[in-house]
């Protein structure tokens, strides 16, 4: 993968209908830079934006494959720097919308690790976690190439068009931005993507949530014009995909639900927990299904949290040298057969199953260096080594655990991924019905979704009807769920009507402010990816 560009003017990132909008917006940040910051303009301005997931909903962190792109809002970031002295360094940090987001100063220890609390709502956390990943990068390759290496000082001054809370990936859009900027800043340029990438993905876990890749990739890696398929396994790699110009032409829209669903406050609850179950789902299907003592890799990289993962069940299952479609088919049919408690798992009975595997993991990752791990065997208590080995590191609450649900959903939807994908690559634009076959795999994720991952909503649900009743070939929701966004598949010809019907049947019906019904549906664009700007002239 090539470097992060260096972006000249606007027009290379924007639509022309959007460029005297962004132009005035990135005065105002100019603006807002100078007045913070004694009247010198910014040296660049880092750039990364937010994504909107045409299919694969919660598979990346399974490290299955996920076809999102990237959108016009994006998280914009002016920086100056200078060489710090003494024993610290030294970060000011401001919005332009700083009614809502107040500056901050940092004053840092040169060496000490930057402490983030993640249980604080606070907005330059996810600053900091760019620049907590940024400079971890960037110390091991001072040391790698034996050189000092010396964080310099940073004026910060950001803006965000990206809805917070709305599924189209704000957090991902800045932890990037910042990690662009504090690498740019410490003389890296040119970044190289993959490398922003990763470390954009791990960061982001500093915040509290244990993420995929998705949406730093898309954000990165994206090109105008094209979706992207990522792929995570075995190894993080990108490539864009061009939509085929069917008859009727196809666009995106995507529509708000304004319920907002703060992964910050309900992790525990809805995303953590989800990775904590597919983990759970891997182990049991691993520990019944592959003949007991299989060693199997823990870690696969830096996209890999240190739980099971669903590839480790195909080590000894006889599934590796299938072709992906068969592979899922046959994981669908042996979940059926093994998971067989709708109603879910308990602690207990978890623990039952897995006792071995728990321990002879939690050995493995305590000969690799994890003292928590090795803290957390006691021969005794099965639960609670079941709780070290894969309730540690985020905490989750949940009695039961609905692992042959949550299963059957991440098979079924790599699945519709790997179908939809090649409905782009075969597609015959003169074949009327490939639009549908695409708009009836997204309106599937969204079934399972629903009933099987149980993470759409109310709101969410009643916008899809509303859309495919007034045209949509598929309508589901994007990115984590529980409120949020989503993204409808809409011949060009029944846009107006597509939104005219959610004007009028869901928009009407709730209290929103201006600012809010104006943003509520946009039609989507593959943009830019990430990208560096020195020298805008506002
Ligand atoms: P959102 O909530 O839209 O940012 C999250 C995850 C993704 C992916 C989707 C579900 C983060 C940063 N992103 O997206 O990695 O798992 O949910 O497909 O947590
Ligand atoms: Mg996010």
């Amino acid at each position: 993968m090539a470097s992060v560009p260096l972006v000249k003017s606007l027009a290379d990132i924007y639509p022309q209908d959007a460029l005297a909008q962004q132009s005035s917006r990135w005065d105002a940040l100019y603006a807002r830079f100078r007045a913070a910051y004694g009247g010198a303009a910014p040296a660049f301005v880092a750039r990364s934006p937010g994504r909107v997931n045409i299919i694969g909903e919660h598979i990346d962190y399974s490290l299955y494959s996920v076809l999102p792109m990237a959108i016009t809002a994006d998280a914009i970031i002016a920086v100056s720097a200078r060489p710090s002295s003494g024993s610290t360094y030294k970060i000011r940090i401001g919005n332009v919308d700083e009614a809502k987001f107040a500056s901050r100063e940092f004053d840092l220890d040169l060496d000490a690790d930057i402490d983030i609390d993640a249980k604080a709502s606070e907005w330059t956390n996810y600053f900091k976690s760019g620049l907590k990943g940024a400079l971890a990068l960037l110390r091991q390759k001072a040391k790698a190439a034996g050189v000092e290496f010396r964080p310099c000082d940073m004026d910060v001054t950001m803006d965000g068009t990206v809805p917070v809370g709305g599924g189209l990936s704000s957090s991902a859009a800045f932890v990037s931005a910042s990690a662009l900027a504090v690498m740019t800043a410490n003389g890296q340029a040119p970044v190289d993507k993959k490398e922003l990438t990763e470390l954009a993905i791990v960061s982001e876990r500093s915040v509290g949530v244990y993420s995929g890749g998705m949406d730093q990739a898309a954000s990165v890696l994206s090109e105008l014009g094209s979706a992207l398929f990522v792929s995570f396994s075995p190894q993080l790699d990108a490539k864009p995909i061009k939509f085929p110009h069917t008859s009727p032409e196809l666009g995106f829209v995507i529509a708000q639900s304004f319920v907002t669903s703060t992964k910050h406050d309900t992790a525990p609850t809805r995303y953590n927990l989800r990775v904590v179950e597919c983990s759970l789902a891997a182990g049991y299907l691993n520990a019944v299904l592959n003949p007991p003592g299989t060693t199997l890799p823990l870690d696969a990289g830096p996209l890999r949290t240190s739980l099971r993962g669903f590839h480790d069940v195909y080590a000894a299952n006889n599934l590796a040298g299938l072709d992906p479609e068969e592979q899922l088919q046959r994981l669908i049919s042996l979940t059926e057969k093994t998971l067989t408690q709708e109603e879910g798992y308990t602690r207990e009975e978890l623990a039952e199953v897995l006792k071995e595997s728990v321990v002879a993991d939690l050995t493995k990752m305590a000969a690799e260096g994890d003292t928590s791990a090795a803290a957390g065997i006691n021969e005794a208590d099965t639960v609670a080594n079941l709780e070290s080995r894969y309730m540690s590191k985020f905490t989750v609450h949940a009695d039961r655990f609905k692992i042959r649900q949550r299963a059957l959903h991440v098979f079924s939807e790599a699945l519709r991924v790997i179908r939809f994908l090649k409905l782009l690559e075969s597609a015959d634009p003169a074949s009327a019905d490939v639009n549908q076959k695409l708009g009836d795999l997204m309106n599937a994720t969204q079934d399972s979704c629903r009933d099987l991952y149980e993470c759409s909503s109310p709101e969410i649900d009643d916008i899809c009807r509303i859309a495919r009743g007034a045209g949509a070939y598929g309508s589901r929701l994007t990115g984590a769920g529980w409120g949020g966004c989503t993204v409808h598949l809409v011949p060009v010809d029944k846009m107006d009507g597509v939104k005219a019907a959610l004007e009028r049947e869901y928009y009407a019906t709730r209290a929103l402010t201006d600012e809010q019904k104006s943003q509520a549906v946009v039609v989507s664009r593959p943009a830019r990816g990430s990208g560096t700007l020195v020298g805008h002239a506002g």
